[in-house]
């Protein structure tokens, strides 16, 4: 019988009102992998994280808080950032490191594709309205999440386009950072009209895409958000029967 592919993911870490730490995700992320035909394991923001990521055939990295600035080199502008954690940070920084460094296919959502421009030297937009005051676009939508509210174009020939078969997308979109510098080797595969980059991918690499958007709360209503999980979970158990194959 053929084995689903074991989704890693990469969770959230709130302080709770007894001061003691929450480790959770919102739920749409496992829906999306388990349609797609992944079993999700959802991966807690401690060091030991990176082995058990080892033991997974693909990485996905979900939204939240906001990175610390520190973790790019940056001060705080003084943007109110918010739901920052350092054990978060540190942890999806080690996991997207181990994970690009053994072919394994990465996705990322929202904080996630900024996860992996910080581990990769990049950085961040620490507030949108402060860098683009006159942008007309509402990067974080009052309408419900699963309401696909402002356009995307989708860079000609990149993996974004071969996997949605589109040259443009409707998106949501629930963030006030966004990528500034992207790390060396990927490119930028979508934009909003102001400019800002709502997706970057690894030509060359096994199986790398950000998207600034939340798929996963459109997986019940967009066929390209189905195609987004469905590549992926394709690519990780193509992983999978690699490593396999290299025993
Ligand atoms: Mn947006």
């Amino acid at each position: 019988m053929e084995r689903k592919p074991l989704i890693a993911i990469s969770i959230s870490r709130e302080l709770g009102p007894d001061n003691v730490y929450r480790d959770f995700l919102r739920s749409p992320y496992l829906h999306a992998v388990v349609q797609a035909g992944g079993i999700p394991v959802m991966l807690p923001n401690i060091p030991e994280s990176a082995e058990a990521l080892l033991r997974c055939d693909g990485l996905l990295l979900t939204g939240g808080g906001d990175f610390s600035p520190s973790s790019y080199g940056a001060d705080d502008a003084g943007t109110h950032l918010k739901g920052v954690s350092a054990d978060r940070d540190q942890t999806e920084i080690s996991l997207v490191r181990t994970a690009l460094s053994h072919n394994m296919p990465v996705f990322g959502i929202c904080r996630g594709v900024q996860a992996i421009a910080v581990a990769g030297q990049g950085s961040l937009v620490q507030d949108i309205s402060r860098v683009y005051p006159d942008s007309l676009i509402h990067h974080n939508q009052t309408q419900a999440r699963s309401e696909a509210t402002h356009p995307v174009s989708v860079a000609a020939a990149s993996q974004l386009q071969a996997i949605t078969e589109q040259t443009a997308l409707r998106v949501n979109s629930f963030h006030h950072q966004a990528l500034e510098q992207i790390p060396a080797g990927w490119q930028v595969s979508a934009q909003a009209e102001d400019g800002i980059i709502e997706a970057i991918e690894y030509p060359g690499y096994a199986w790398g895409i950000g998207v600034q958007w939340h798929p996963e709360d459109l997986v019940d209503s967009q066929e390209e958000a189905r195609r987004l999980f469905a590549a992926f979970v394709s690519a990780a158990r193509h992983y999978r029967e690699e490593e396999d194959g290299n025993v």
